[in-house]
């Protein structure tokens, strides 16, 4: 565990569409008016208008528990027990767990991503190098951006019948979001080409990559899009999260 706390935005991707085998897997144990809402925890909020997938990991359990009345949400036991004591739920200090969910079976899954781009929803898709132990276990995923996300993403596309996938749900449009002077505003697949990363399983690279692209993106970005375009990034964080958070779409959440 980090000395500092690590202070993410955990935002709200609704489900629209489950996909056959998780739909099986909560069908008739929730009420009819239940919304279910799969929650990645970001440290960039500011990128979640390139949003265009969300990963599990596949071989992850994930707890369904009960927020209020009607929703539900979609992480790891860890981080349920976290948000307990973070005001997150109805009753401070109090989980209730609803159910549980494998990884492999939300795989397909069709949830809203607010801020993106793609309006439509985005699928939920595989990723091994999830770890459980950080964060709520969901990554959503922005390839523009994020190296490890377009690596990803590009493994997903390259073998989509290996992983099980519909070969369009890794491909949705990459947009720019961010512009950068060294990089370019498609910081992240810049960076895995010129770095000659391959797979997914590069990480001595794309460590480095990532390094890079942070750097670069969080102190010389400037937003391409959204209601805070052409500002500085290290500006418009705090105001795309605070957007979010107003709207109801995100909360704090650290550990
Ligand atoms: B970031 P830190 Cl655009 N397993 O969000 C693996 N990775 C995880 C995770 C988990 N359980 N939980 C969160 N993450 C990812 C956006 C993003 C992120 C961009 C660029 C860089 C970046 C879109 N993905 O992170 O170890 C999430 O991906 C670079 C580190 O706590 C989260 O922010 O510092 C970040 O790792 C948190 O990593």
């Amino acid at each position: 565990e980090a000395v500092n706390p690590q202070e993410y935005t955990a935002l709200k991707l609704k489900v629209l569409e489950w996909a056959p085998k998780a739909a099986e897997a909560i069908k008739g144990k929730f009420p009819e008016n239940s919304n279910f809402f799969l929650v990645p925890a970001t440290l960039r909020p500011e990128t979640m208008y390139g949003q265009t997938c969300c990963f599990v990991g596949p071989k992850i359990t994930y707890g369904i528990f009960k927020v209020n009345e009607t929703d539900y949400f979609v992480i790891t036991d860890r981080a349920a027990r976290n948000m307990a004591y973070q005001g997150v739920f109805a009753k401070e200090g109090v989980i209730d767990k609803a159910g549980e969910i494998q990884g492999t079976d939300i795989v397909g899954t069709l949830v809203n991503a607010p801020l993106s781009v793609h309006k439509e929803g985005v699928r939920v898709l595989p990723m091994d190098t999830v770890l459980p132990t950080k964060g709520t276990g969901v990554v959503t995923s922005v390839p523009s951006d994020s190296p490890d996300d377009y690596a990803t993403v590009t493994d997903l596309a390259k073998k989509a019948d290996y992983y099980g996938i519909q070969k369009e749900w890794a491909e949705l449009e990459i947009v720019p979001i961010i512009d950068t002077p060294s990089y370019g505003d498609l910081c992240a697949p810049f960076l895995v080409k010129k770095l000659k990363i391959m797979s997914p399983k590069d990480t001595k690279q794309l460590e480095e990559a990532k390094e890079l692209a942070y750097k670069e993106g969080f102190y010389q970005g400037i937003l391409k899009i959204g209601d805070f375009k052409g500002e500085k990034v290290e500006v418009a964080k705090p105001k795309v999260r605070k957007q979010l958070v107003d709207a109801g779409e995100a909360f704090a959440y650290s550990e």
